[in-house]
This record gives C-alpha cells, structure tokens and sequence, in this order.
C-alpha cells in the first residue's frame, strides 16, 4: 500500500522526490505541468491496490458484468474527481499550501480528453461514475482518439475549429497493456474448406487496449473503461505498401468521428466500429473460456450493452466466434448472442439512424456480412412463415435495397432495447419501431437518463454542496437525501442562503467570461438574470428560437418605454459547438454573435441586455456555467429530444426550466409542476398532427413580434454584416420552418414574460429553485443505474 498520503510530510516528500527523479527540477522550480504529471503518477499509483482488487472480485466466478461499448467517452477532466473520489483532497492542499505553490493551476492543467460529441459520449461517463459508485462490476469500452472533437475559437463571431491533440503529452490515467493486445483482421475473402467457412483476411491491425480508472465514490471499488489503440500488427498486407497501410492505421485512432460525407470517411468510420467491437467481443470471449473453458453459457455471465448503433458489429462478431471458432450451432448461438446483448436508442432524426451498403460492409468484413446476411435472412424468413405481410416484412427487414439497417439489427437480435426518457420510448415503441414492439411485446423498455451528482453537483458547485451539507447530511452519500431540502422551502434563511450561493457562483462565472472576453465592452453584471441555452448546436435545439427572442426584445427596450421600465436586466448565455460540416448550425452561431455585438456596442440597451458566446463549450466550461444558472433553455421542438441531460444539471444546480414538453423535461415537469417551471410550445402530438399544414408565413403575416425579429436579419439591422449574411436563416425559417420556430416564438414569448415577472419576487424564486434542486435525485444517474440493473443488467455487486 502507498502511503504517502497519508500525511502532509509524506506527502512533501514523495512528491520532491518524484519531481526530482522524473524531471530533475526542485518543488520550487517546477513548472506546472511537471507538478501535474508527477502529482497524476503519485494518485495513480495510490489507486493501484484497490484497482487489483476490484479487478480479482470482477475475475471471480459468477460475478455477471457488464461490457458498455460506446464510441464516447466524454470523462471531463479526471484530477479533481480522481482526487476528491479518493478522499485525497485535504491533504494535497495542505502540502501544496506548504510549499507556496498553487494547486488550482494543477487542476486546471489537465485536458479535457474529449473523446465524444455531447449527450451521448457524457451520459456513459456519468454511468460509469454510477456504477464504480454503487459497487457495480463494469468494464467500458472505447477508442484511443488521438484528436477528440475539435477545439472552438470564434473569429470575427463565426466558428473556427483547431486541432484538439489532447495526448500530445500522454495522459497520466491510462495504463498502457500491451499483453492483452490482439489482431483484428479486416478485408480479404472467404471460402469453403472441409464443407466450413474460412475467412482469409489480407490484413491485420494490432489493437492495444490502455486502462483507465473510473473510481467509485469513496467506496474503494474501481471500473475500467478500455481505450483500443490502433497500431501495425506484425506482417505487412500483401497487397498496400508500407506507407499506406501505416496511414490507414493511423487514421483509425485519428479522430473521433471522421466527415463520413465521402466514401473514404465511410469506410474508416465503419472500420473504426469493427475495431472497437472486435477488440473488445474477442477480449471478453478470451476471458470467458479462460474462467470457464467454453462459451456456451457466456450470456449467463456477462452482458454486453450497445450505447447507440454505433457498436452493433458486436452482434456479428459473436456469432462468429460461436460458430466459426466453437463449432456452436446457429441455433444456439444465436440464442447466446440475443441473451448477452442490449442496445440503448439516443435518436429518432431520420438522418442519425445508421445504415450502411452491404458492398462497403462486404468489401471490409466478408465474413461478418455473411453473418449478417444470414441473420436477416431467418428473420424475414420466419416473418413469412407467420404469416406477415410484404411491406410490414420490409419495414423491419435488417437489409433492404443493398443496406444495413443497424437499428433494425439491433432491435431485432438483443434481448432490451431501451430509449433515454419515457416520452422518447414511447415514441420507439409506438412509432419508429411499432412493428418491432408488435413482434417482441417485452423487449422496448425505458430508462430515463440521468447525471452523475459527483461531477455536476458535489464537485463543480463546491457552494451548494456544503450548504447541502447542513441542510441534507448524508446526500454525498445517498442522493435521495436531497429530498429532505423542501421542508426548507418557506425557511427565509435558507432562501437567503441559497440565493447567497447563487450569487457568488454567478460572480464567479461573471469573472471568469470578463477575463475571458477582453473586447467586451460592457462587462457581464452578477446582478442581472442569467439565461442559458448550452448544447451542442442544432436546429432541432432551436437555438434561433432564443435568438430570434433577443432580438425582440432588443426592439421593445428600444421603442416601448413601459416594457423597459419592467424589464428585470437580463445576460443571454450561449455555449454550442457546431459541427464542421454543418453550414446552417455555423451561421446561426455567427447570428447569435452579431446580436451580442450589436447589443454590446449600444450604451442604453446594455444596461438591460447582454448576450455572451462562451468560446469551446465542453465539459469543463459546462461545469463552470451550470451553478450559475438562473434559467435553463431546454426549447427544443418537442418530439426530437430524446431526453437531454444538460436540463438535469441546471435543475440540480437549482435553475429553473424554460421549456417544451420534450425529452425528459417532461419528466422534470412531472417532479416540480407548473409552479416551478415554465412550460411552452406545442405538445409531441401537436407537433404530430400540425407538421402536414404547417405554414410559417401565416405566423410572419400575423404576428408583429415575428415579422421585425425576422425582418431584421435581411434589413440591414445588423450593420456590422451584410444583408446577404442572414438571408439563408430568414428563408429558411420564411419557406421552411421544419422545427416550428415561428410557431412556438409567441408561446415562448409568454413563458419569457413570465420569467421576468417572477423573478422579481426573489424569494419566490429562490424557493422555485430549492424544490428543483430538492427534486432532482430522480436525475442522478445512480437512479438511471439501479433502473438499468433491475431491468436489464442484473449484475452480482461486488464487495
Ligand atoms: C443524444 C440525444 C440527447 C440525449 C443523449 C443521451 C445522440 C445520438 N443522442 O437527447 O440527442 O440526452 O443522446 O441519451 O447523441
């Protein structure tokens, strides 16, 4: 056991000698990323003895796990947590106090490692906090990017996206396993041999998995998430030069998420989900037979959970092993396979569900086409064989016109298939995959999503958190406790309290956008309403819904005395990354930054107004901004959130929602009421109903708030751009509309109108804001856990 943690001067020591072996710099000398690096080491090797531990109470008979595969991760930044979790804390600031050095610049060095896009990539790394947390046996799989999503500069107010090398200085938490490598063959053919089929593969890629620990919450129980790097096997193909092969290779691990618009970009994007599913299939299949010495009872010991489509070639690749490798019968291993798998749905938008050719799919893996071939083939076989008719067969056929239909793959093999929130399941079940739930009655389930407290509370929002610690003892712990913290709700201290918490976070916050944003004009005022919309950018979010709301307002503080007299001043926050290739989401970005300009450089309006693009949203701004929120925009057109999870952290920080009813807002809805939110928009069935004679100019010609707001994107209201600069977002949302921003704006108007006027009543609102904080222990994701256990899982905790 290493002790060095255990008081102040073992602490001291160990860590100048650390320094001094590692870079040969003394404490005082050391620059903040030799302090970082050696401080990560001396953590890392603290964790080491509970990790070989958990490690052999997982490798132990009978233990059921579960293998989460997921092409993201987004962990954040892993040194405050790792040491808090630890409980290491108190005595790293004493030492680093000791030694006049500053520990915030340490824990602000760390990378984000951004191996995801948003939801989804954060909900499995809330999940797997969850899961060390509760004693849960866990194993993550991913991919080594070497690039995470890009970096975020805003030039001139449009998006710039830079290189994010995150391991340009390795990365202190991964242990590279170099034993537990294994090749993964890719192209080739297949032919018969003794009445079998044998796969010829004309190459091979070398997958190194590197370990990262996810550590539970003071509980001594540590997970693994798997990280598979790419790299060359041993023999060169027959058929690539040296020099293309060792591109490929690199390209795999390059980065998450490659444009699939061209042809190359597909077949890498499919190469890197059969590398992940592979390497990770074959790994726990090894380990099986080991423990067992044969795989036919392999779904009684472990599950394997498909986070989205991405990883469905998990499928396939079993079956292979079964049959190719054990000589199982299809039968039987199918049986196998359909019992050890499950798979969670994160979207219904059309263009997300995955589909690929089957020539690409035949071309890269001709064996596992043949898998999936034949797997579609008994499928629809046994559909007719009941009778079904020809277009209900094809709407859930697997193949269809020389595609794979991966959803349809998924939905018809695991044994679950889950959505992330209960109004999105039911859409699952009763719409996208009706036919699916007709022919597997118990197999659609819900599970609404949830966040980890630690991070998003515990951590980031140190404030509340020990506020919480007088009022709700025992929540670090068991976060249902927080419920207590209504029987506060009419306590006027306690109110003082939390709106003293709220104020110094949003301080906080107001400091850290004025250092960050020096051409500001006006700084950002603690004292006015902080109003925040951060997501990732899409048009379904409908982030120019909100913008399109500013720009009203601006015009009413502009022309209406008496609007301006009850206007409570507000600051609009925005964080939004737009990916590369999406022209739309990127202008809307440069709109919402020529708003915050054209306020900013009007001296009367500014005292009211203020909007504020926060550069490279992600997590670790995410955790700066969520405890100083005031209100939560969660406005997405209702039917296409599949749940959200950003409306959870603001909740739990104490914001109140702004919202439609979509996703899990409503659920939120369902907690705290009309009293503590602000409900808007068309419902999910109006939405259903109204799209075929939607007409957005009817809502133009009508209304109008919406006509100038829209006018002034082509009038030349924005002098500091051209008029053609906005023009494709006034025709769009003139000729198009496809997310009813127009339709819902006088709505959202309302629900905007009466923000303000409760806001005014500061106690009325902070009273709002404690029964959300007190309500959101149904949004910890230990609750999301405990549901996926009961439901699905049912894993043997360890300890
Ligand atoms: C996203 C949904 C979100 C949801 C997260 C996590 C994808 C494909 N889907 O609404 O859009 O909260 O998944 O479930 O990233």
């Amino acid at each position: 056991m290493n002790t060095y943690f255990k008081s102040k001067e073992d602490f001291k020591e160990e860590f100048s000698l650390r320094l001094k072996n590692r870079y040969l710099v003394s404490v005082k000398k050391s620059s903040v990323r030799e302090r970082y690096n050696v401080l990560g080491s001396m953590v890392m090797d603290y964790l080491s003895d509970d990790w070989i531990k958990s490690n052999s109470k997982m490798d132990k008979k009978d233990v059921r796990q579960v293998y989460y595969f997921s092409m993201e991760f987004l962990l954040g930044r892993l040194i405050e947590s790792n040491i808090k979790s630890l409980g290491l804390m108190d005595v790293i600031e004493d030492s680093f106090k000791s030694f006049g050095i500053k520990l915030s610049e340490v824990l602000e060095y760390e990378k984000d490692p951004g191996l995801g896009n948003g939801g989804l990539g954060r909900l499995a790394a809330c999940y797997f906090d969850s899961l060390a947390s509760l004693s849960y046996p866990a194993m993550g799989n991913t991919i080594r990017y070497r690039y995470g999503l890009f970096r975020q500069k805003i030039k001139n107010g449009y998006q710039e996206e830079r290189p994010d090398n995150w391991l340009s200085d390795g990365f202190v938490w991964e242990i590279r396993r170099d034993e537990l490598s294994l090749e993964i063959p890719l192209y080739g053919y297949v032919d018969y041999e003794d009445g079998k089929r044998v796969y010829h593969p004309s190459e091979y890629i070398k997958a190194v998995p590197y370990d990262v620990p996810i550590i539970g919450y003071n509980n001594h129980v540590i997970d693994t998430l798997r990280v598979w790097n790419a790299e060359p096997a041993r023999k060169y193909p027959y058929n690539k030069s040296a020099l293309k092969y060792e591109q490929d290779i690199r390209n795999i691990c390059g980065f998450l998420y490659p444009d699939d618009s061209s042809d190359d970009g597909k077949r890498l994007r499919l190469v890197q989900q059969y590398f992940l599913s592979a390497a990770g299939v074959r790994t726990i299949c090894r380990s099986e037979k080991e423990k067992y010495g044969t795989l036919k009872n392999l779904d009684k010991h472990v599950v394997l959970h498909l986070n989205d489509t991405h990883p469905t070639l998990v499928i396939p690749e079993l079956m292979r092993i079964l049959l190719d490798e054990e000589g199982l019968e299809w039968v039987d291993a199918f049986k196998i396979v359909s019992n050890a798998t499950c798979y969670t749905n994160h979207t219904l938008l059309r263009e997300a569900l995955e589909t690929w050719s089957t020539s690409l799919v035949r071309n890269i893996l001709p064996r596992i086409m043949e898998i999936i071939d034949e797997i579609n083939r008994r499928f629809v076989d046994g559909l007719y064989q009941k009778g079904y008719a020809r277009d209900f067969v094809d709407r859930v056929a697997i193949i269809k016109d020389n595609t794979v239909h991966m959803a349809n793959l998924c939905s018809s093999v695991c044994f679950k298939v889950n959505g992330v929130a209960k109004l999105h399941s039911d859409l699952l079940k009763n719409n996208v995959m009706k036919e699916f739930n007709e022919l597997f009655p118990n197999k659609f389930d819900n599970v609404t999503n949830g966040i980890t407290p630690r991070r998003w509370l515990m951590y980031s929002n140190g404030e509340l958190s020990n506020l919480l610690d007088e009022l709700t003892p025992g929540w670090r712990k068991n976060f249902n406790k927080i419920r207590d913290l209504e029987k506060y709700a009419d306590d006027e201290n306690v109110l003082k309290s939390l709106i003293r918490v709220k104020n110094t976070r949003k301080q906080i916050l107001a400091d850290f956008i004025n250092e960050n944003n020096p051409t500001l004009i006006h700084k950002v005022e603690p004292n006015t309403i902080f109003d925040v919309q951060i997501k990732r950018l899409h048009e379904y979010k409908r982030q120019l819904l909100n913008a399109l709301h500013i720009i009203y307002v601006y015009n009413r503080l502009k022309t209406d005395e008496a609007f301006k007299a009850n206007y409570v001043p507000h600051t609009y926050i925005f964080g939004a990354k737009a990916a590369s290739g999406y022209y739309f989401a990127k202008k809307v970005i440069k709109l919402i930054n020529t708003i915050s300009k054209k306020v900013d450089s009007d001296e009367e309006i500014s005292k009211y107004l203020k909007v504020v693009f926060v550069e490279n949203y992600g997590v670790t701004i995410a955790e700066k901004i969520n405890p100083a929120i005031d209100v939560s925009e969660q406005i997405s057109l209702a039917g296409y959130e599949a749940s959200g999870t950003g409306n959870m952290k603001a909740m739990m920080n104490g914001a109140i929602t702004i919202g439609t009813l979509d996703g899990a807002n409503v659920e939120i809805h369902d907690e705290v009421g009309d009293a503590n939110m602000f409900i808007f928009g068309f419902t999910k069935d109006e939405v259903l109903t109204n799209k075929s004679q939607y007409n957005p100019r009817y809502y133009y010609e009508n209304d109008n708030n919406i006509r100038i707001a829209l006018d002034s994107l082509v009038n030349g209201f924005f002098d500091t751009v051209s008029k053609e600069e906005f023009k494709e977002i006034y025709d769009k949302l003139l000729y198009q509309d496809p997310f009813m921003v127009l339709g819902d704006f006088e709505s959202y108007r309302q629900a905007q109108e009466k923000v303000n006027e409760t806001y005014k009543n500061k106690y009325a609102w902070a009273r709002m804001s404690l029964i959300n904080i007190a309500r959101s222990n149904v949004f910890s994701s230990d609750r999301s856990i405990e549901d996926y256990n009961d439901r699905i899982w049912h894993l043997t905790k360890i300890k």
